[in-house]
């Protein structure tokens, strides 16, 4: 198998996404197999995932009935058109998606990533307000430390500093919620922190300040994910609900990470009892075996645009690749295994164990926080004085070199395996972080 680190002048041309270009290509390490919650590195090293890949593959790797639905459809259909045309599995994979999401939560609108459903969200929610003749509500409200992919709708509602600060105004008219995180009063809370609800009550405030008639959505991850793992106060998301529906302002639940079983539940919405009138889901949808993402629209929304909109395309938006015939296949086969696993209701069983093997972490060193919830986990180190992020980063490369792949988020270490992990895969995780972090400085 070809290593790249065996032909350095191969690494040129590959301009990667969201890395230290010119530090990894100094020191390469990459992936070039993986089955079930193990990748392998080129030289047939196991590597036991405990992130499912980026948050993504919750089935588990190379899962033969998605490889083979994969093939079977490549080999029946590789392409129909996605505007006024389509292909039966494309209508197939919607009813079934519909099944998992809250009732009325059911017509799904097909994209090729998060950052796509996030973008088509926020533009269904501005059509919507037009359609029902509220034009003036053109708002967009975010949150702090926010991560809603990468697309300018995304990084603008988004509030993740560094996403944004290299690229200028972005969209005008977004205004952003404070982020819920507050080691302070919640650390090493299990589940839902105690303290933070109110939180919930800045809205009040956005609306008091813009008005509410000038406002259309409000977009947030019920647990945000990528700014490290950030899990709402007890009765925060409900409150968030009940500020929305006050004042007529739609809410989206971005479930890019929390949707297919992560928390135990189909989604975080069924999870928390709250209904959105948005969600926008990717990643787990395939399993991550082909790029798919897409939005589920509650009636309301869909059938406004149905009734309202007085040109025969009711609205102007949509992927070439919008609803794949490869990624539909892989996407019924996903959800084929996590009902016929019972995937979910397994991450909700291992949650409680899961739990106790994170919290454990919270005597090795430098740990600050440790928060759980489903099948998450994140952990905070005490950033080293003068040097952000470096502790994490090495606990990152020092664990992969004992075979455990993590993932890092400045000070903080991020888990979310495959939710087909073993209780001995979860003590090994808990125990190469513990040993890792006894060795780094
Ligand atoms: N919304 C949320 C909540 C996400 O977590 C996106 C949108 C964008 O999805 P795409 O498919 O366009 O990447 C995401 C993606 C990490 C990490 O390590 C998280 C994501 C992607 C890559 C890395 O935290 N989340
Ligand atoms: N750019 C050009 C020139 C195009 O023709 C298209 C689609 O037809 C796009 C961008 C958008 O590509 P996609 O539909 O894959 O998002």
């Amino acid at each position: 198998m070809n290593d790249v680190r065996n032909h350095p002048a191969d690494l040129d041309a590959y301009w990667m996404p969201f890395t230290p270009n010119r530090r990894f290509k100094a020191d390469p390490r990459t992936l070039a197999a993986a089955e079930g919650m193990y990748y392998f590195t080129p030289d047939r090293r196991p590597v036991l995932d405990a992130v499912a890949g980026l948050w993504c593959v919750n089935a588990g790797h190379s899962r033969p009935t998605i490889v083979e639905a994969i093939r079977r459809q490549a080999g029946e259909l590789d392409y129909a058109p996605s505007f006024n045309i389509s292909h039966p599995l494309a209508f197939e994979l919607a009813g079934r998606i519909a099944e998992l999401t809250p009732k009325g939560l059911d017509r799904i609108f097909y994209t090729n990533s998060g950052s796509e459903a996030v973008d088509t969200a926020l533009k269904i929610a501005l059509a919507y307000q037009k359609a029902r003749g509220k034009g003036g509500r053109t708002r967009l409200i975010g949150r702090e430390r926010g991560y809603h992919g990468v697309g300018f709708g995304g990084i603008s509602v988004g509030g993740m500093v560094r996403n944004r600060a290299q690229f200028g105004a972005l969209l005008s008219g977004v205004d952003h919620l404070p982020h819920t995180h507050d080691i302070a009063r919640n650390a090493f809370s299990k589940g839902e922190p105690e303290h933070g609800a109110e939180l919930a009550d800045a809205l009040e405030r956005i609306v008091a300040l813009h008005d509410a008639s000038t406002i259309a959505a409000v977009i947030v991850e019920p647990v945000a994910g990528s700014a490290g793992v950030l899990i709402p106060p007890v009765g925060y998301l409900q409150r968030l609900r009940a500020i929305c529906d006050k004042h007529d302002i739609l809410l989206i639940f971005d479930e890019v990470i929390t949707g297919f079983g992560r928390l135990g539940a189909a989604f975080a919405a069924e999870r928390f009892g709250v209904r959105p009138d948005m969600i926008t889901m990717a990643k787990g949808l395939t399993n991550a075996a082909v790029p798919m993402g897409a939005v589920a629209a509650s009636r309301k929304i869909h059938d406004t645009l149905m009734e309202g909109a007085e040109h025969p395309i009711e609205l102007f938006h949509g992927y070439t690749y919008s609803g794949h015939p490869l990624a539909c296949a892989a996407a019924v086969a996903a959800l084929d295994l996590y009902r016929d696993e019972r995937l979910f209701e397994r991450a909700a069983d291992l949650a409680g164990y899961w739990r106790d093997a994170m919290h454990a972490l919270k005597d090795a060193p430098y740990v600050i926080d440790v928060r759980t919830i489903g099948l998450v986990a994140g952990i905070e180190l005490e950033p080293r004085p003068g040097a952000p992020a470096a502790r994490a980063m090495e606990a990152f490369e020092a664990a992969f070199d004992k075979g455990v792949l993590i993932r890092v988020t400045g000070d903080i270490i991020a888990l979310s395996p495959p939710l087909i992990i073993e209780r001995d895969q979860i003590d090994r995780i808990a125990q190469t972080i513990t040993e890792v972090l006894a060795k780094i400085g």
